[in-house]
């Protein structure tokens, strides 16, 4: 799949003091690195601050999700970035760690409401990935970071409030036993 980020993403600005996370594969680390540098470049112009990030390695893209979850369970990231790269061999094995990978990822940000986004290329060959980590075609640590950063401002956004009460409401009254007034 050969596609463009949306431009509106280049805009994206981060508030002040929200953290970021990035979670890295280090198989075929040298098309990752470039995936990570994209992602970093992005949270940078957006005016996240280095205090406010956070990159974390793990051995390949199976692991994204396992690492993701725990940072997410913190509660200390706006939003987490997934960042991989897995290419075609010769048996099915790219589609299992692809597969988990991608269903992983979505299911760490439906699972605890922090912002999980997909980083990771998926190439049939080794061409293909440097295309979509740099090249030709673009950067998906970079487009990952720049929906992070939208993701981050919705949650923000939309963020659980105290339900609120109708205007004519009477207060709510006190719960258990009054308590009697001393004297
Ligand atoms: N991991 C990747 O990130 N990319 C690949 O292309 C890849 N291939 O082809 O095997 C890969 N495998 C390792 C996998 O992610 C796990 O680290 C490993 O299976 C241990 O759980």
């Amino acid at each position: 799949m050969a596609g463009r980020a949306p431009s509106s993403h280049r805009r994206a600005r981060s508030r002040p003091g929200l953290r970021f996370a990035v979670v890295a594969g280090r198989f075929n680390e040298s098309i990752t690195k470039r995936l990570l540098d994209g992602a970093l470049h992005a949270l940078d112009a957006a005016g996240v601050a280095e205090k406010d990030l956070e990159v974390h390695w793990v051995p390949g893209a199976f692991e994204l999700p396992q690492a993701a979850l725990h940072l997410a369970r913190t509660r200390r990231f706006a939003a987490i970035i997934c960042v991989g790269c897995v290419i075609r061999g010769q048996t099915p094995h790219f589609d299992f760690v692809a597969g988990q990978a991608a269903a992983g990822i979505q299911r760490v940000g439906l699972d605890t409401g922090v912002p999980t986004t997909f980083g990771v290329v998926t190439a049939l060959t080794e061409a293909q990935a440097w295309e979509r980590a740099g090249g030709d075609v673009g950067n998906r640590g970079q487009e990952a970071a720049y929906a992070a950063l939208e993701m981050a401002e919705f949650a923000q956004r939309h963020a659980p409030t105290a339900r609120p009460r109708p205007i004519d409401a009477r207060p709510p009254r006190p719960r258990g036993p009054a308590k009697r007034a001393r004297r």
